[in-house]
């Protein structure tokens, strides 16, 4: 582990460094409760622990866990373990330390082998914080990404399109929208069945991520449907743009089990005028495809 030591008294912070050493943690200093939460903003987020004494200049160690336990939004680090140490060994002196934020008190003279033992559980606790963080973040990236082609799925992209026609409408940029779909796909899953579909449909995403400009997003919005916009384009750019995506889709066979698979694609384009709901823009860009289907398919329609 990381530990930071908050502590005045040179004497009792070389013996704890040393003692922090010989259990094989890395140590880093401080000798006062300004200090200490100035060093924790920077470096925070690679500490493991912090042990602090109670009693020290500029702030105590009370007023530097307040602080330092207030800090939040993205400061993912104020829920760092805290020890508090101190030459007091009153009740109300452990309670208000705790209730300030601190996990744990120990008092002075420090017994080595109870502050070795606090470590242990205090290491726990931080191992467990550290696999709530993963699980959450596995989890939050389970929901918003499409299994099969890991473009995000409809949810993400409806979501990543709110907050761009919002910021649309602020700074008054140009954005437009394009559904995709897939021409007879259901005689590819007919011929080469539903998992040569779903091989054609992985390396459907894999060529959007190849051939995708900067700051344009696609999703998955439905079976073979795709979505994308494209910020700070006009109607005409993104007509011109999707005309590149259509054909980088058909232009290169896609292949099966040694099989190769032509496809063409469709696309319905709309620009966002301010005014509409996101499901109105959406059903825009769905009736020129369905205009592009209904005039042959294999092509762009704004
Ligand atoms: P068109 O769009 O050109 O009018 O014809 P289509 O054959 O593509 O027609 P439609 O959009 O009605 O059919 C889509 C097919 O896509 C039907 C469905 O079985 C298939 N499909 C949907 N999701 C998946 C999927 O995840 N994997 C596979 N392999 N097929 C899927
Ligand atoms: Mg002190
Ligand atoms: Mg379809
Ligand atoms: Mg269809
Ligand atoms: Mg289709």
């Amino acid at each position: 582990m990381k530990i930071l030591i908050a502590e005045d008294a040179p004497s009792d912070r070389l013996l704890l460094k040393l003692h922090l050493e010989k259990l094989c943690h890395d140590v880093v200093e401080v000798s006062n409760g300004e200090e200490l939460v100035e060093y924790f903003k920077s470096y925070g987020v690679d500490l493991d622990l912090l042990v602090v004494d109670l009693n020290m200049p500029y702030k105590t160690g009370v007023e530097a866990v307040v602080e330092i336990r207030e800090l939040q939004g993205n400061y993912d680090a104020s829920w760092i373990p805290i020890i508090i140490l101190s030459g007091s060994d009153s009740d109300d002196d452990i309670f208000r330390c705790i209730e300030a934020g601190a996990d744990d008190y120990l008092t002075k003279p420090i017994q080595h082998k109870v502050l070795a033992a606090k470590l242990l559980a205090m290491m726990r606790l931080a191992d467990m914080r550290k696999r709530l963080v993963s699980a959450n973040t596995s989890l939050e990236a389970l929901s918003t990404t499409d299994y099969l082609t890991s473009l995000p799925n409809r949810r993400a992209f409806e979501k990543d399109l709110s907050a761009e026609m919002a910021k649309s409408l602020r700074y008054g940029q140009s954005l437009s929208v394009a559904v995709f779909d897939i021409d007879h796909f259901k005689q590819i899953n007919d011929t080469y069945g539903h998992e040569g579909g779903d091989v054609v449909l992985k390396e459907i995403a894999r060529r959007f991520n190849r051939f995708k400009r900067a700051g344009d997003v696609f999703g998955r919005i439905g079976g073979e449907e795709f979505g994308l916009f494209l910020p700070y384009t006009t109607a005409q750019e993104a007509f011109t743009a999707c005309e590149r995506y259509r054909m980088l889709l058909s232009e290169d066979k896609y292949s099966y089990e040694s099989q190769l698979i032509n496809l063409t694609v469709s696309v319905g384009v709309c620009a966002y005028h301010n005014e509409e709901t996101q499901l109105e823009l959406i059903k825009c860009a769905d009736q020129a495809l369905y205009q592009a289907k209904h005039q042959g398919r294999d092509r762009v329609v704004l």
